[in-house]
């Protein structure tokens, strides 16, 4: 039986137990125009991804094939719109065109409930096409504060904050493409040494701890002096660019990419090209940055896209 509310439910739905491309689409389209999607549907995709997210390790390895393309976004903080631009600029995910959200996909903005049902519900559709990295905002403390709670609360009520945080917990901290990129949301650690296989075998399941790898991966920055040095924000550490060489040298990696600090122009190579930031909630309007990843047997190049244009404004070639 269908309940009155249900009745006069327009918006999109899931047919069966798939989520399909054209519920995906029909769901964005509907968060466009400002309309809810069922808690039914919200309900199982989030469901679903816990499930997904809870079997995964705390480091994901990811394998991109030769001459095809990989998108890292940044931080996205609850604006949807910049989200739908993001999709329409560089195409929706899909197993040829994968991404990987690199965490804060939710607070500040208005949006962070359209943000992770649409992120959630890519990662649904095709496991593959949709990675996703834990940012430091994906959590409670920082959900009280910063605006999630209280719009799961309006949005979708009550049982929605628990689920999320819950779900929030199973997020993997860090990605490593083909054995050469590390990419994580904050940055590197407060001690040298710290292998991928320490990485590997954090036990994530829980809020962010105030010490640790775990919060270090979640909340560090570079900083352009070498060596170390307190945080500005009070959590993590600042971490220079000889740090950030023993780490890649140790692990025999080329790259470190990540996210978390909002960069005027989008994104910032630092630490003699070895780090690179991209923030990918724009400050004004009609600009997203991205970072494309193209594998080459013997290269990778990174280009970093921003704009409302296609073209590369910065690429980088890692040997
Ligand atoms: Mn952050």
């Amino acid at each position: 039986m269908l309940s009155e509310e249900d009745a006069q439910y327009t918006g999109a739905r899931i047919e069966g137990e798939v989520v399909t491309l054209d519920f995906v689409k029909k769901m964005m389209n509907d968060f466009k125009n400002q309309k809810h999607l069922h808690k039914r549907y919200a309900y199982q995709i989030v469901l679903e991804v816990r499930e997904m997210l809870r079997a995964m390790p705390s480091l994901v390895d990811i394998n991109v094939p030769d001459s095809h393309l990989f998108t890292i976004c940044g931080d996205v903080h609850g604006q949807f719109y910049d989200l739908l631009n993001i999709f329409e600029l560089n195409g929706l995910p899909s197993e040829e065109n994968p991404y990987l959200f690199n965490g804060d996909f939710v607070d500040r903005g208005s949006f962070s409930v359209e943000v992770i049902l649409t992120l959630f519900a890519f990662k649904c559709m095709c496991p593959t096409a949709m990675h996703l990295a834990r940012g430091n905002h994906e959590s409670k403390s920082m959900n009280k504060i910063y605006g999630f709670e209280g719009e799961v609360k309006s949005k979708l009520g009550e049982t929605f904050v628990e689920l999320f945080a819950e779900v929030f917990c199973y997020l993997p901290l860090a990605h490593v493409i083909n054995e050469k990129i590390f990419v994580v949301h904050g940055g590197l650690f407060s001690v040298d040494g710290v292998k991928l296989s320490d990485i590997q075998a954090i036990d994530r399941f829980c809020e962010p701890p105030e010490e640790g790898l775990m919060c270090e991966l979640l909340w560090s920055d570079p900083q352009p002096q070498h060596g170390r040095g307190p945080s500005k924000r009070g959590v993590g550490l600042s971490f220079g660019e000889d740090v950030t060489k023993r780490f890649l040298q140790e692990n025999n990696l080329d790259l470190v990419v990540r996210s978390h600090e909002v960069k005027e122009e989008g994104y910032e190579i630092e630490h003699d090209g070895k780090l690179i930031t991209v923030f990918s909630a724009p400050n004004y309007c009609d600009q997203v940055t991205i970072v494309h990843i193209r594998m080459s047997s013997r290269w990778h190049m990174l280009a970093i896209s921003c704009g409302c244009s296609h073209d590369p404004i910065q690429s980088v070639a890692a040997a």
